[in-house]
């Protein structure tokens, strides 16, 4: 298998430990997202959609690391990411899609380049947007783990889900961003557990071959 990858996209680093924690060995092609390489015509052939990550599985193109992560899941059902209950599944969907579709996409680059270049906002600006977003997630995903029945070690039970896979590259970006994370105490307490799998801590951004110090 290879994945087009990029050390700081937090949805190929989703992949990445999933690839990890099933065992499977890939290949990394990258794919640099700062110089706008994803935005040229050979990788557009690769992935319509002109985003990172794409995973090529013997020349089948998949493209959105949650439907990546389930094919993973459908086609390499050793090591799990989905629970086998119905109930577990959703919470676990539910978990994963908000860090995918409420928290990140306000973060993307795209979205951080067209406040700099169209809407003129300073270094300053762009950071109190990112902060105010991740603050906002945060809280509401702390919550939602503190309610629910279903919190372990992880997110969900006491094994590693796709929810994790989500929520680590999460917390390297609010860190990055030096957001403030002691109220989030049961997402830390996940995010530490996780940290101390070797599964997620290979697939860090300082860890990818192509990092940049
Ligand atoms: N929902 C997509 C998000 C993919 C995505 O936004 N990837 C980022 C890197 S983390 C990207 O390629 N951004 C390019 C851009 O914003 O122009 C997924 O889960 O795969």
């Amino acid at each position: 298998m290879k994945l087009y990858s990029y050390f700081r996209s937090s949805a190929a680093f989703r992949v990445r430990i999933a690839l990890n924690l099933k065992g499977l060995p890939y290949e990394a092609a990258f794919v640099h997202l700062a110089k706008g390489e994803h935005r040229a015509a050979g990788y557009g052939a690769i992935n319509a959609q002109a985003l990172l990550p794409t995973l090529d599985d013997d020349g089948k193109l998949l493209t959105q690391s949650l439907a990546i992560i389930e094919y993973l899941d459908e086609t390499r059902p050793e090591a799990p990411l989905l629970p086998r209950d119905a109930p577990g599944r959703a919470r676990v969907r539910s978990l994963s899609m908000f860090v995918a579709c409420e928290i990140h996409p306000l973060n993307n680059l795209r979205v951080l380049q067209h406040l700099k270049r169209a809407l003129a906002q300073n270094d300053e600006q762009i950071n109190a947007w990112y902060r105010h977003w991740i603050a906002d997630g945060l809280a509401k995903f702390e919550a939602d783990l503190a309610q629910g029945p279903g919190t372990g070690k992880f997110c969900h039970g006491d094994a590693p889900t796709m929810a994790d896979c989500c929520l680590v590259p999460q917390i390297f970006n609010a860190q990055r961003y030096q957001c403030d994370t002691a109220s989030y105490p049961v997402t830390m307490r996940v995010f530490a557990h996780c940290m101390q799998l070797d599964a997620f801590d290979r697939a860090q951004p300082s860890k990818q071959p192509d990092a940049e110090k």
